[in-house]
């Protein structure tokens, strides 16, 4: 039941509604929030947050023609509700449906599409400084949380608006943590008011003032007044304000009537760009969620499996742990995901050589160049979608001097629900372009075990892509060894087709062979493993004598791992084989469960299966051996 959210088709519905309704609205809204988010999973402890901050922000502001951006848009469902998306919310985060992100193409109320954090306020910059060339006059509001704030691109923003002093509003929705605790000495600073008693006394004078003083002169003297009347507590406004902004707060993020009153008055404040400080507690209104904010961050799709068999970040943690007992100079780095990758195991046992440094991924790799520098061996455990923030730090600081830094990229391939922001399937085309770089991919957990003990070992950089995924349930060896770099494995031997498949797609393409074999059809299929340097020797041998060969890999096409075994056999003046090559084609993948876009792609046994068949020369041919594919196919 939720006759109020019911009314709500467009903010301007909103502001209709006495304060009380409000209340009302916002307990509706979170309703909303738990039931969808727990069937369908999603971010659920950052909106439960900021549910008074988005009802605030859409009774002060004018959207979309006022543009309010929401920085990672993770946080945007309160938005979505109130902004004409309510009736398609059932279907956020699946496929075809709602997504869990802002997007252009999805709403007018979304003026900047986001996934990654730490952009919102270049964007509003940039958008500010169109309206003051044309001569308009809209507003333009950057929300970002405590975490996103400390990625450097946030801060090369801050930097810039400070300085040209365009009329911009930066609302801040601290509540201290990021998925983890938020880290760093800008969190420690914002710590400071959000813990210190004399915060609530700050906040009642700063309340007071804000009424009282006249319009226009408000804003300008409210953060120094507020610091002189209570005795004794420096407000960390003056960073804030030494970079050219007039500070706001701190606010109750949870207080609807304070929070329009601090946003009319940064709305109508002209002279320099404002933020406003605002306090909140994630996962606010639901128990549940406040008591573990770290675990709703994310939740789970309801209809999730409960899981046995260990995932491939548990299996690279755990490797991680048992490599860090041996050796007393390796080091692990995260950019604010221990939980994501389980860094937080080892985290527990060497506190000292395992970094949060912040949602920084450009920061986490020139660190671990550093660190490496000196003798170091760092494993930086870094999201395929987030080392695109790293592109240059990797190739100018890391692979240029070939320092021995080792990348985990976990969540690479198609990642699910998430979308198109997070799918991880380019990074074997921004990496096998880099010199110096190994790049490499297990066909199970076990093999990831191996190849981070061969990684640790190598004194290159090098780089192991996994999925998102539970392992294949496999044996897991209890001594660690080198696996030779640039030698893949001949799993199964058939004379039709060579099937070249590398990483996740290994034992979907040994699952395509033992299929296509009831169609007659007997296929070589070759654990790749490396797909830089590639095993020459293996692939040449394998098309000399197998005249069909199909590669598999869980990435775009594009500067895949195709296109390198395509351009070795061409270099080897190998012309008489006919490749095929499954894969990404050119174009960012959708959202949906892995199941349905993988099949969508033809990246099942049934797609591989398929592909193989129709790049045989002649089905008669086929059909001529018994069980053949005819048959299957009906
Ligand atoms: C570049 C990048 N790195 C990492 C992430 C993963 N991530 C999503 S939300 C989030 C935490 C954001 O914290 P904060 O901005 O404080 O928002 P809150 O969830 O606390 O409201 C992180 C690390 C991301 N989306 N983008």
């Amino acid at each position: 039941m939720s006759p109020l959210l019911d009314k709500i088709n467009s903010p301007t519905d909103l502001k209709r509604l006495t304060l009380p309704e409000l209340k009302q609205l916002a307990a509706e809204i979170r309703q909303e929030l738990v039931a969808v988010v727990s069937a369908n999973g999603g971010h659920l402890a950052s909106n439960l947050g900021v549910v008074e901050l988005a009802i605030a922000l859409h009774r002060v502001f004018d959207s979309p023609r006022d543009k309010i951006i929401w920085d990672v848009g993770h946080q945007s469902y309160v938005h979505k509700l109130l902004t004409g998306r309510k009736e398609r919310f059932a279907t956020l985060r699946q496929y075809g449906g709602l997504s869990g992100f802002t997007c252009r193409s999805e709403s007018e109320h979304d003026p900047f599409g986001a996934g990654h954090a730490s952009t919102s306020i270049s964007a509003a910059l940039g958008m500010a400084i169109a309206r003051d060339l044309s001569g308009d006059d809209y507003r333009v509001v950057a929300v970002i949380g405590d975490g996103a704030i400390t990625g450097g691109m946030a801060l090369e923003a801050l930097n810039q608006a400070g300085h040209v002093g365009s009329r911009l509003i930066v609302v801040l929705n601290d509540n201290g943590m990021s998925i983890s605790p938020t880290v760093g000495a800008l969190a420690k600073l914002l710590s400071r008011v959000r813990l210190d008693p004399r915060y609530s006394q700050a906040k009642e004078v700063s309340k007071r003032l804000i009424t009282r003083l006249p319009l226009g002169d408000r804003l300008w003297q409210v953060s120094q007044r507020v610091q002189s009347r209570v005795k004794g507590f420096v407000m960390p406004t003056m960073v804030w304000e030494e970079l050219g902004f007039t500070y706001m707060g701190p606010f109750d993020g949870h207080n609807i009537h304070e929070l329009e009153v601090a946003l009319a008055q940064a709305r109508d404040y002209h002279r320099r760009p404002t933020f406003v400080h605002v306090v909140s507690t994630k996962g606010k209104g639901y128990l549940p969620a406040e008591g573990d904010a770290v675990y709703f961050h994310g939740v789970p799709p309801k209809d999730s499996t409960a899981r046995e068999i260990p995932t491939y970040s548990e299996v690279f943690a755990r490797t991680v742990l048992r490599l860090a007992r041996e050796c007393p100079r390796l080091v692990a780095i995260t950019p604010a995901m221990p939980e994501g990758n389980y860094l937080s195991i080892v985290e527990a046992e060497f506190p000292q050589r395992v970094f949060d440094v912040g949602i920084c991924e450009q920061h986490a790799v020139t660190f671990a160049a550093g660190l490496a520098t000196q003798g170091f061996i760092p494993i930086v455990a870094i999201y395929s979608t987030f080392l695109q923030r790293g592109f240059d730090q990797l190739i100018h600081d890391v692979c240029l001097q070939d320092l021995p830094v080792v990348f985990a990229l976990d969540r690479s391939g198609i990642v699910g629900d998430d979308g198109k922001t997070h799918q991880g399937t380019l990074d074997i085309s921004y990496l096998t372009l880099i010199p110096n770089l190994i790049v490499s991919a297990p066909k199970d957990e076990n093999e990831l075990q191996h190849l981070l003990y061969t990684a640790v070992k190598s004194e290159h950089p090098m780089a192991i892509r996994y999925p998102r995924s539970a392992g294949l349930g496999v044996q897991l060896d209890k001594e660690l060894h080198n696996i030779p770099i640039g030698k893949g494995e001949i799993l199964r031997r058939g004379k039709d087709v060579a099937i070249i498949a590398i990483g996740s797609m290994v034992a979907t393409a040994v699952e395509a062979a033992q299929e296509l074999a009831s169609s007659g059809i007997e296929a070589t299929v070759v654990n790749a493993r490396y797909v830089k340097p590639l095993d020459s020797e293996l692939i040449i041998d394998l098309a000399s004598r197998i005249k069909h060969v199909v590669t598999v890999e869980e990435n775009a096409l594009s500067g895949g791992f195709g296109s390198s075994v395509t351009s070795l056999l061409q270099k080897s003046g190998i012309n008489d084989v006919q490749i095929k090559s499954i894969g990404i084609p050119d174009e960012f993948v959708g959202q949906g469960s892995q199941a349905i876009l993988r099949a969508e792609y033809g990246l099942d046994a049934r797609g591989i299966m398929q592909q193989v068949l129709d790049m045989l020369p002649s089905r008669d041919s086929v059909s001529s051996h018994p069980g053949s594919f005819k048959e299957t196919m009906k």
